[in-house]
Order: C-alpha cells, then sequence, then structure tokens
C-alpha cells in the first residue's frame, strides 16, 4: 500500500464468542446448546477439556471490558448465546440470560466502547437440535424469534448485530464432517442445513429492522479463496477447488447480495427452496463482516465427502504451526471479490489473527510472530482499501487465549494470555502493539 495511514473513524476492536469465553454453562437459567453436548463426548476435544469455565467472561466480564478500554479500542464483538436467552431455543424469554448481556453493553458504553452482538457463533440450543436443528425448516424462524428479543430488551443501546457467524464451517464442520457440534456425518444435510441458515439470517434481519432504531445489521461469513492443488491432477483438482468455493463463499454471498445460489449448489437444494425464500434472504446489509485466515487449497479425492478434499499448500509457501499457509493476499483478494461482485458493500474484517506456534514459555508473552502477522494483514487490508474496498474496521481475533472448540486450549489466538488455574490474565506484546495502531491508526512498517 502506499499509504501507512487508516482513517480517523476506522473501527478497531477485538472478537470473541460465548461459547469460547464465558463457562457458567449453567448460570442464570441458560438451557443446553450443542457445543455443551459435544465438548463432553471424549475424542471429540484434543485435550479432553470443555468450556465449563473457559476464560470465565460470564463472572468477569468487567475485566475484559477494561482489558478492550484499556487497549484504547473503539469496538467489541461478542457473541450471545441463543440458550441463554431462549433456554430451548424457543419459547419463554428468560430475562436473567438477557440481563447479562445489558450488563455487558452497559459497561462497554461506559468505557466509549461500541458492542458489536453475533447473534449465533455455533451454539444451537440443544432443544432445537432436538427437532433436526438446522436440517428443520423451522429452525430459521425461531432465529428470527430470538432476534426480536434481544432486540426488544437491548435495542435501545446496542446497535451493531452480527446475525450469523460463519455459517460455512457450522455446516460444513457440523453437519459433514463431524469435528464440530452437532457432530453430524452426512453430506445430505448439507442442502437444507446452508438453505435455513440463509433463510433464518434474511428472516432475523427483518425482525431486527422491525424491532429497533438505528440499526447497522450485517453478517460475518468465512471467505476464502480456494485454489486447486496443482501436479498431474491439477484439472480434477480445479473442479474440486470451484465446488469448495461455491459451497464455501458462493453459497452464502450469492442469495444474501443476489437472491440467487450458485448453480453447483442446485443438486444440493432439490426441494428445499420454497417460494418467496429467495426474496427474504436477499436483504440490505449496513456491512458484511468478513473473517479471514488463509486460503483453502483443495484436490479431487473420490472418498471425500462431496469429493473435495483438504491439499497441501504449494512447496515454499510459508506456514502456520498447523500447516496453514500465512498469506495476506488471499485477505486482499476476498476483500475485492466482494467489492467486485456484490456491490461493494461496506466492510468490517471481523476476525483476523493467529495462533501461538510455541507450548508454554516466554515466547507466549513476546509473540513478535503475531505482531507481523496482523501487521502484514493490515497491510492487505490498507491495499484493498486503496483498491476501492470499502473497509471500515478490523476486530482482532482474539482479546483472551480461550476455547477453541475442537483443539481444546492448545490452540491460543488471544492478545493476552490467561493463567486457567486462577483466571489471572497478562497481556503480550501484541496487546500493546495493537493498542499503539488503534491510538495513531498508523501501521509502522
Ligand atoms: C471462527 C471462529 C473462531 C475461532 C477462530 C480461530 O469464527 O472461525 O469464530 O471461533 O476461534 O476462527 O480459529
Amino acid at each position: 500500500p502506499k499509504s501507512r495511514q487508516f482513517p480517523k473513524d476506522f473501527v478497531w476492536g477485538v472478537a470473541t464468542a460465548a461459547f469460547q469465553t464465558e463457562g457458567s454453562q449453567t448460570a442464570d437459567g441458560r438451557g443446553p446448546s450443542v457445543w455443551d453436548l459435544f465438548e463432553k463426548v471424549p475424542g471429540h476435544v484434543k485435550d479432553g477439556s470443555d468450556a465449563t469455565v473457559a476464560t470465565d467472561s460470564y463472572r468477569r466480564f468487567q475485566e475484559d471490558v477494561d482489558l478492550i478500554a484499556g487497549a484504547s479500542l473503539d469496538a467489541y464483538r461478542f457473541s450471545i448465546s441463543w440458550s441463554r436467552v431462549l433456554p430451548a431455543g424457543e419459547g419463554a424469554v428468560n430475562a436473567a440470560g438477557l440481563d447479562h448481556y445489558s450488563r455487558l453493553v452497559d459497561a462497554l458504553l461506559a468505557k466509549g466502547v461500541t458492542p458489536y452482538a453475533t447473534l449465533f457463533h455455533w451454539d444451537l440450543p440443544q432443544g432445537l437440535q432436538d427437532k433436526g436443528g438446522w436440517k428443520n425448516r423451522d429452525t430459521a424462524q425461531r432465529l428470527a424469534d430470538y432476534a426480536h428479543a434481544v432486540v426488544e430488551r437491548l435495542g435501545d443501546r446496542l446497535k451493531n448485530y452480527i446475525v450469523l457467524n460463519e455459517a460455512a464451517v457450522h455446516a460444513v464442520f457440523g453437519h459433514v464432517l463431524g469435528e464440530h457440534a452437532p457432530g453430524l456425518k452426512d453430506d445430505k444435510l448439507l442442502g437444507p442445513v446452508i438453505h435455513h441458515m440463509n433463510l433464518g439470517q434474511g428472516l432475523a434481519m427483518q425482525a431486527l429492522r422491525a424491532g429497533g432504531k438505528d440499526l447497522k445489521v450485517g453478517t460475518t461469513m468465512a471467505l476464502q479463496p480456494c485454489r486447486p492443488a496443482g501436479g498431474p491432477w491439477a484439472i480434477w483438482n480445479r473442479l474440486a477447488s470451484d465446488g469448495l468455493d461455491a459451497l464455501w463463499n458462493g453459497a452464502w454471498l450469492d442469495p444474501l447480495f443476489k437472491g440467487t445460489y450458485p448453480k453447483a449448489m442446485d443438486d444440493f437444494l432439490v426441494g428445499v427452496v420454497r417460494d418467496g425464500d429467495l426474496a427474504n434472504i436477499r436483504q440490505p446489509v449496513d456491512f458484511l463482516g468478513v473473517n479471514y485466515y488463509a486460503p483453502a487449497y483443495v484436490r479431487l479425492d473420490l472418498n471425500a465427502p462431496g469429493k473435495i478434499a483438504q491439499a497441501a499448500p504449494p512447496k515454499g509457501a510459508e506456514l502456520d504451526a498447523f500447516g496453514r499457509h500465512i498469506d495476506p493476499s488471499g485477505l486482499f483478494e476476498v476483500l475485492n471479490r466482494v467489492r467486485r461482485d456484490y456491490g461493494a458493500p461496506p466492510m468490517l474484517v471481523t476476525e483476523n489473527g493467529c495462533s501461538d506456534p510455541f507450548g508454554p514459555g516466554p515466547g507466549i508473552l513476546d509473540d513478535q510472530f503475531r505482531i507481523t502477522y496482523l501487521r502484514r494483514h493490515l497491510q492487505a487490508v490498507l491495499a484493498a482499501r486503496e483498491a476501492g474496498c470499502d473497509v471500515r474496521g478490523y476486530f482482532e481475533w482474539t482479546l483472551i487465549d480461550n476455547f477453541e472448540w475442537d483443539l481444546g486450549y492448545t490452540s491460543k489466538f488471544g492478545l493476552v494470555a490467561m493463567d486457567r488455574a486462577t483466571g489471572v490474565r497478562t497481556p503480550k506484546a501484541s496487546y500493546r502493539w495493537f493498542k499503539a495502531l488503534a491510538e495513531s491508526g498508523v501501521l509502522a512498517s
């Protein structure tokens, strides 16, 4: 990029999710979510851990807010636990559950931090899963009812809404690969799950707008450039890669912005889409949230679900601790794709970050690798802005090392470390670096 300067009104924030941080799984009438059951099955979480305490943020939220304000951040993206608001996913609203988020919102506003709430970050109430979960068309309407309950109680102070988080991850890892809750392995679920999440998103956006004033309503997607592995199978790999692109990116972007599905989705959607659905899904958004970590490399594998399998990044690519390609150009690419193909909506990077390559030790706190990762990805954001992308903010993932789903506590993405025995939080070097950036708006080289 030519400039290192972000605009004055650029939004600097951090992002978290309820299940990964809150703990207190039965407090104040919370009902179980699909992740409560999934995490307790031996073998599902790498280190055998669970999120019953996590970062204890349900109880320690004021400390979290102080850390966010202490880093001079403008905004905090957190998620609301659906089963705190509606313990069975539907029916009577649990006022005590909403009280928690009301206190959190007030604590943020008191420190001048703008709250951004995600409504669904993968923790579907188990009560709804028992009725089929996202396979069941009714779940779409339940999401809208939940959105209504939230905006009715919090909408006077909570103005920024992200309806879904990375629905593609929940659809594929939760319903086809079985690596995330609800732990299903059935590729026939893909069409209904995708469509009902899209429909729920559209209905929830309408419910939010009907229920609140001056809201900013958006949603967050995990966008990944899909790249075919090379070699003798390259042309077949390209078919698989185009297929993954339709499933991973197009199946969410196209209906929201164009009211259509990619052609490649047709076979999955037979008998699923009803008249009027696509009009309900195609909603105006105030922003699109983009989460980006790495590109996807893809190969054809006749034995894999959907015949799509993960491939290794090209030789020589710089890799992170999990073997993923560290490639800021992928972020530039997805931002530009949204600009070019989807009407140049305002965008927020709602997640970007990296996990520690180390075990316990001093490297944890002096996390220069994270600073390097963030700096390079923010350069890509600046470059995308110069190319005409309307990117208005950046939320680092994440505030504090937390429960990383199937990886448990083995994968640490925080700007702040936490002693799991005491809950004591210790800022890392990246926390101070990010604070300086939020204050100056200048990305030092
Ligand atoms: C995501 C998730 C986060 C993960 C993060 C790091 O939306 O993918 O929001 O919950 O922790 O991506 O893997």
